[in-house]
């Protein structure tokens, strides 16, 4: 579909021109997806307008610390339909899935972004959409007070792995040291976000890591969370999330598997790699995704799926 490229500068006089605004997130929301959420319509509600952030599902206990106090206005019919975080309409929950081909506007950093709203901002360089949002924030002269930074900083903080991960840009930092001068409390953040887990997380790992298994001299890992384990752990989705990065950060190990067994008896894989082209192999099962980080979803036994994955993987190792 015909989409307008727009400005932060643009997105912020195009929103202040309305009012009843919607605001869409993927399912599963992260960090990144709630935080600029609420970001914005607590600055679009300094000026007056009301603001519904949609979200769905049961949410990590972190959340909290944004979600708390926070109350959306009643904005019946939506005037205005805004997404964030959101680079294909697919990944709407069931809940909000019908406006789908209704979107205004876009706000988005996914590479893979499809053009779906009748506006969008995408800036596919930053590592997350809240640095973004608090571009469009400036732009619309709101004041950038501590819960608003507190936002930015879930969804800065999440999608660059607390500034771990590749992605991490200079001006990430520099962003971050704003909202610390803003009242950002860094130390209780990340404490709450990356330093505690669920007890039903560390019950899936512990089940997780009793199960794990080694092959081709110890350079490749795999784990199995069957269905079973999720239901004897209480595991809901936030509780799982990132678990695929386990056998990857074991010393040695070249390609880690995950293999999580889905409600319609398939099996989806996530493999992460030290030097190998993860989505090249995965592409070879018919998934894909990124360069060290990538997936599929194979039916068949584990066994059956476990030989064939080793297999492509000691290939590429020349193994
Ligand atoms: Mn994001």
């Amino acid at each position: 579909m015909e989409t307008r490229k727009i400005s932060p500068e643009e997105a912020a006089s195009r929103l202040l021109k309305t009012d009843n605004i919607l605001i869409l997130t993927h399912k599963n929301p992260d960090g990144d997806a709630i935080g600029s959420g609420i970001a914005i319509a607590l600055a679009l509600r300094q000026r007056g307008r009301k603001c519904r952030v949609a979200w769905s599902g049961e949410l990590a206990s972190y959340f909290s610390l944004i979600t708390e106090g926070y109350e959306n206005d009643d904005i019946g019919e939506p005037e205005f339909i805004l997404a964030v975080d959101l680079a294909n309409p697919r990944l709407l929950p069931d809940e909000t899935a019908c406006y789908a081909d209704k979107v205004d506007m876009v706000i988005d950093h996914h590479a893979t972004s499809v053009p779906f709203a009748a506006e969008t901002l995408l800036e596919s360089a930053a590592s997350c959409c809240a640095e973004i949002i608090y571009k469009v924030i400036f732009a619309m002269g709101c004041e950038v007070t501590t819960e608003i930074a507190n936002c930015i900083y879930v969804g800065l903080a999440t999608d660059t792995g607390c500034f771990r991960y590749s992605n991490t840009t200079s001006d990430n930092h520099i962003l971050a040291a704003r909202l610390v001068s803003m009242g950002v409390d860094i130390a209780k953040f990340n404490e709450e976000i990356f330093g505690q887990k669920s007890r039903a997380r560390v019950e899936i790992e512990r089940r997780a890591l009793a199960g794990m298994e080694f092959t081709s001299g110890g350079k490749i890992c795999i784990i199995t969370i069957t269905r079973n384990m999720l239901e004897e752990t209480r595991c809901v989705e936030s509780d799982i999330e990132g678990i695929a990065t386990i056998p990857k950060a074991i010393e040695g190990v070249e390609a880690g598997i995950t293999l999580r067994e889905q409600e319609n008896g398939n099996w989806k894989i996530s493999l992460r790699t030290a030097t190998l082209d993860a989505a090249e192999i995965c592409a070879a099962f018919g998934g894909g995704g990124h360069l060290r980080a990538a997936g599929c979803e194979c039916s068949g036994t584990p066994f059956e799926i476990k030989v064939a994955l080793v297999a492509a993987i000691n290939k590429r190792l020349g193994i």
